[in-house]
């Protein structure tokens, strides 16, 4: 075998190489999910006042079997932990939907500080299906923080 064929092996075991760590980082990315904080509102509004909870909606669809959800690992930025979930068809689709639900405070806690009223922002749910696989989705809040001062 001569240089360049050399050359040429050293190349195209490189590529494999890369080619397999690119499939390899490939599959270890998240799967992506529908969120829906507060379904059947747009708008999202979280009074930072309030002692309520905030329901987040994980739509399933045809690829996507919420029943396959791992709940103890669901998270909302990384911290809050739902404190109640149910299934419903929350979106009247036909597919059952994971509805849970977050104190309003825990979720108030995730929000950047100091935080503006009408503030547009996003938070991220992340959990784990029963095999492992990670999920994430995300959604926007609209803050409101009534009785503020002038
Ligand atoms: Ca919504
Ligand atoms: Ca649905």
């Amino acid at each position: 075998m001569n240089r360049t064929g050399i050359k040429k092996m050293l190349t195209t075991t490189v590529l494999a190489v890369m080619a397999v760590l690119l499939v390899f980082s490939a599959s270890a990315v998240c799967d992506t999910v529908d969120v829906d904080i507060k379904p059947g509102s747009d708008e999202n509004p979280v009074n930072v006042k309030s002692n309520g909870v905030v329901s987040v909606a994980v739509l399933g669809n045809d690829s996507f079997d919420v029943m396959n959800i791992n709940l103890t690992t669901i998270l909302l930025n990384d911290t809050c932990a739902p404190i109640h979930w149910s299934y419903e068809d929350v979106d009247g689709d036909g597919y059952e939907d994971l509805v849970l639900k977050f104190e309003t405070q825990d979720v108030v806690g995730c929000l950047p500080d100091p935080c503006n009223d009408e503030d547009i922002v996003t938070l991220t749910l992340t959990g784990e299906l029963g095999d492992g696989t990670p999920i994430t989705g995300s959604d926007d809040v609209r803050v409101l923080i009534k009785g503020k001062g002038k």
